[in-house]
């Protein structure tokens, strides 16, 4: 059965604070059903997993508090495998506060960051792979996350895992069993044979690890930078783009000086919109360092969207400066849509990834758009079906890195005829690496990495 990781009693507001119907705090630890006694005096208890509707008073004054919603958990058959508590309080800036109080008066701590899917995963409720996700849920805005997220709480990257760790131990025991027979001619398992199961597990480690990029930008917001001369429209599709007058429009050039950046859902993923100050030659201070701002955000984008108005042509200066960024994809806007006269358009599509005519005004290009970005940014997510994993963090990619390395490393020292004992120890530390991934193995700083990450009550 598992142990309490921990043993003292938690106690934290789980929901977001301010006005709302509804609010949870949350106990775990032994202490967790005294310290509802303590607010319900003369009460019987409620029976585990039967919400139960309880009047709760302050332990200190005897003054009431709240009519709750109370649910008690028995361990290990809770979220953090210890005896848990939740009490469903009215919402709102008081309530939660003065029942996590009251709470606290009665003896429980105030919880840590994180600390209650910290110790669901200290007892085996989860691995590192499902408390991370755990975490993405939270935080996502757009479906693209919110299905990797999903795949992993349903153990799909963590299985992928455990299947590749197998296959290290299958390839060990081929191993073994080549070494067993080193004199005879026609060993009962050929060491091509070793070596062709290590190097499919490399490339079982590499469709895993090609997701890593897309899957990290799930998180982060793939960055698109809008570029162009001034008065080419930036400001005028950034804001109709977020769908909200931010960025502001004028007939006058140049005055968008500094950078603006909002978060948009394009076709379920999250991009991180910046409107810049534009690449022309910059006449005074102020729209000099606006330009410096533009440059600076351009070197971090992962997709460029250079407007130009319909009809003109780009400036050389600008180009110059396109050409410098790539391999970062760039989308030619041809913005005004309405006002150009219709026709093909006459210069060279100078290496762009697409181009498409927009107008604000008829609100031509826009959906065209929404599409675009995603394909262009999220390629290989777009259109995935939900049961292939997605690596989502840097710490998973690293530990898969590290095994593809060893395993890579393996069938390199079988090659170069390194003895096999000793190839072997390669096969053990990408087994480790594997491990590290779903938290089999971690370290007290790599724990607290991931949790610190959370927010209180999670
Ligand atoms: N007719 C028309 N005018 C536009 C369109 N987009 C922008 N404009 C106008 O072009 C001018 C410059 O736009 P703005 O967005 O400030 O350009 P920026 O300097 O590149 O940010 C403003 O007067 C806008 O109203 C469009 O799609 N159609
Ligand atoms: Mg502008």
């Amino acid at each position: 059965m598992p142990v309490s990781a921990q043993g003292d009693t938690i106690a934290a507001v789980a929901t977001a604070p301010g006005p709302a119907a509804v609010a949870m705090v949350r106990l775990s630890g032994p202490e967790a059903w005294s310290v509802l006694a303590a607010l319900t005096p003369g009460v019987t208890p409620p029976q585990a997993r039967r919400a139960t509707v309880m009047d709760l008073e302050d332990p200190v004054s005897g003054e009431p508090l709240d009519r709750a919603l109370v649910t008690c958990y028995e361990a290990p058959d809770s979220y953090t495998g210890e005896r848990v508590v939740e009490v469903g309080c009215h919402g709102g800036w008081l309530v939660p506060a003065l029942v996590l109080d009251a709470c606290l008066a009665a003896g429980a701590r105030r919880a840590e960051a994180g600390e209650f899917t910290r110790r669901a995963y200290l007892n085996g409720k989860l691995d590192l792979v499902q408390a991370e996700a755990v975490a993405d849920l939270a935080e996502a805005r757009g479906r693209g996350l919110h299905r990797a997220a999903m795949g992993q709480l349903e153990r799909g990257l963590s299985e992928r895992v455990a299947a590749l760790r197998s296959s290290l131990v299958r390839v060990e025991a081929l191993l073994a069993h080549h070494l067993d027979f080193p004199e005879e001619d026609d060993a009962p398992v050929p060491l091509e044979d070793v070596t062709a199961e290590a190097a499919g597990v490399v490339g079982r480690l590499d469709a895993l690890l090609a997701t890593a990029p897309e899957g990290e930008l799930l998180r982060e917001g793939a960055v698109v930078v809008l570029a162009g001369r001034p008065n080419a429209g930036k400001s005028s599709l950034y804001n109709a783009l977020v769908g909200e007058e931010r960025a502001i429009v004028t007939e006058e050039p140049g005055t968008t000086r500094d950078a603006l950046e909002a978060r948009v859902q394009m076709g379920g993923f999250p991009f991180r919109l910046v409107d810049t100050a534009g690449l022309r030659v910059p006449e005074g201070r102020v729209e000099r360092l606006g330009v410096e701002v533009a440059r600076r955000y351009l070197a971090r984008a992962d997709v460029i969207l250079f407007c130009v108005e319909a009809g003109s042509s780009p400036d050389a200066a600008a180009m110059e400066f396109l050409d410098a960024v790539t391999p970062t994809p760039v989308v030619r806007v041809d913005t005004k849509a309405d006002l150009a006269a219709a026709g093909p358009h006459t210069e060279e599509d100078a290496g762009y990834a697409e181009r498409v005519a927009v107008s604000v005004v008829t609100a031509v290009g826009l959906e065209t758009l929404r599409t675009i970005l995603p394909r262009l940014v999220f390629k290989g997510l777009v259109g995935v079906s939900p049961d292939v994993p997605v690596v989502t963090r840097r710490r998973q990619a690293r530990a898969l890195e590290a095994a593809r390395g060893e395993v890579a490393a393996f069938v390199e020292a079988l090659r170069t005829q390194v003895p096999a004992e000793v190839a072997s120890t390669h096969l053990r530390a990408a087994e480790t690496a594997l491990e590290e991934v779903v938290g089999a193995i971690a370290e007290d700083e790599v724990l607290d990495a991931v949790f610190k990450e959370f927010c209180i009550g999670k």
